[in-house]
């Protein structure tokens, strides 16, 4: 089914995908994608069912089939291809993606990464927060560039860090935030609100550079 008006979408995923539900219940809504699929690089990653329950397409590409990164990039690469999507999300994908493929899908590709980025690039982010013994922790959705969860930032969100969290605790609290940023960040790019500029560093949005990441608020809500 050709949806003239809505942008069309591939996720990648490795695992639970509750981020992809949460784009796919925006969907359902009000938010003007359509998804043509969702791509794991694990056979076992639930986000596999949440896509077939919801009517979408999905495919699996191990890594571990391939013995260079750039052979996985290149079947990747030619898998997504095939959907002709305009935006890639990269929903809890845990794949390093190299330069070629980047920039393949220049201006084309969000990831969403569990810290305040700059702060905590890479992996373990909640332990690392609580080691560290930051205050405020949250979530990032950035455009992809070559430079691992250093491309520039289009919105975040901010939550408080609590003397007793477990890691566990913290990243749940940062989760229901990125339910909230992704979907936001994919409409104003679906709405052609939004774009990487040339020179890569920078995030326009309304044809205005981004001086900082959009800050989004959390509502209060009890519990
Ligand atoms: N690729 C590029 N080029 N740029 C980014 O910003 C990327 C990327 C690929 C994935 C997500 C990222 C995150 O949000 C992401 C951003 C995986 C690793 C990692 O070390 C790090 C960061 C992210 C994703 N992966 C290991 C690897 O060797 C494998 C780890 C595993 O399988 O558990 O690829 O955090
Ligand atoms: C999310 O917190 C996402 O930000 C993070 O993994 C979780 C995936 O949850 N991403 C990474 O750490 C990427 N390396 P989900 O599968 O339920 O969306």
């Amino acid at each position: 089914m050709n949806q003239p008006n809505k942008l069309p979408l591939v996720v990648l995923i490795s695992g639970n995908g509750s981020n992809l539900q949460a784009i796919i219940d925006a969907a359902q809504e009000d938010l003007p994608v359509v998804i043509r699929a969702v791509i794991s690089n694990r056979a076992d990653a639930f986000g596999l069912d949440r896509a077939r329950n919801a009517g979408i397409e999905t495919r699996v590409l191990n890594h571990r089939g391939y013995p260079t990164r750039e052979g996985y990039d290149r079947a990747l690469r030619e898998l997504i291809d095939g959907f002709q999507p305009e935006l890639i999300c990269l929903a809890g994908f845990m794949r390093i993606l190299g330069p070629e493929f980047v920039a393949h899908y220049r201006g084309h590709m969000f990831n969403i990464h569990p810290s305040l980025l700059p702060a905590l690039r890479g992996l373990h982010t909640h332990q690392r927060a609580l080691d560290e013994g930051v205050q405020v922790h949250g979530a990032s959705v950035h455009f992809v560039t070559e430079e691992l969860d250093g491309g520039p930032v289009i919105v975040q969100a901010r939550v408080p860090v609590m003397e007793e969290d477990s890691a566990d605790i913290l990243a749940s609290r940062v989760l229901k935030q990125e339910h909230m940023i992704y979907p936001l960040a994919i409409r104003w790019f679906a709405e052609r609100r939004l774009r990487m500029a040339d020179h890569h560093h920078q995030v326009l949005l309304d044809n205005a550079p981004l001086q900082a990441p959009v800050r989004f608020e959390a509502q209060e809500t009890s519990g």
